[in-house]
C-alpha cells in the first residue's frame, strides 16, 4: 500500500509548486495594473486615474477623468458616461456617478464594485462632434 502513495508524491508536489507559482504570478499581475490610462488623439488627451488606492467590495471607488488639449489646457466634455464591469463575468454592467472634479475639464467618477477581482471602467467622452472610448483597469481586493 505504500508504493502508490510514493508514486503520487512527486506529481502531487510538482502540481502544488506549480499552483503556488501561478497564484504568485496572478497576484503580481493584479498589483501591477497601471493607476492611469490615457488616450492621445492628437488634439486631445483623455486620462482616467485611479484615486482610491485600495478598492473594496461594496465601497465607493473614485476615479479622476481629465481632458486637456494639445497645449495642456482643460477641455470640457459635452457628454461623459462611464460604465464598469468584470471581464469574463456576468455580475453586471454598472454606471458610474459623475460629478465635477473641482477644476475645469476634470470629473470625479464614483463606482460601487460588488465583487473582488479585476474590473474595467470604460469612459465614453463626447467633445464636440467626436466621441472617444477609453478603458481603464482596476482591482478590487
Ligand atoms: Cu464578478
Amino acid at each position: 500500500m505504500k508504493r502508490p502513495i510514493r508514486r503520487l508524491a512527486w506529481p502531487l508536489s510538482i502540481a502544488a509548486i506549480l499552483g503556488i507559482v501561478f497564484w504568485l504570478i496572478g497576484q503580481q499581475r493584479t498589483s501591477a495594473l497601471p493607476l492611469e490610462s490615457a488616450l492621445d488623439t492628437g488634439s486631445l488627451r483623455l486620462e482616467i486615474v485611479t484615486l482610491t488606492a485600495h478598492s473594496s467590495p461594496m465601497e465607493e471607488s473614485h476615479f479622476l477623468v481629465r481632458i486637456t488639449d494639445s497645449n495642456g489646457l482643460p477641455v470640457e466634455a459635452d457628454k461623459l458616461q462611464i460604465k464598469t464591469w468584470m471581464p469574463k463575468m456576468f455580475c453586471g454592467i454598472f454606471t458610474a456617478g459623475i460629478a465635477p472634479g473641482g477644476e475645469n475639464g476634470q470629473y470625479d467618477a464614483v463606482v460601487l464594485p460588488v465583487m473582488r477581482g479585476r474590473w474595467v471602467a470604460e469612459a465614453n467622452i463626447q467633445v464636440g462632434k467626436e466621441t472617444y472610448k477609453l478603458q481603464h483597469e482596476y482591482v478590487v481586493r
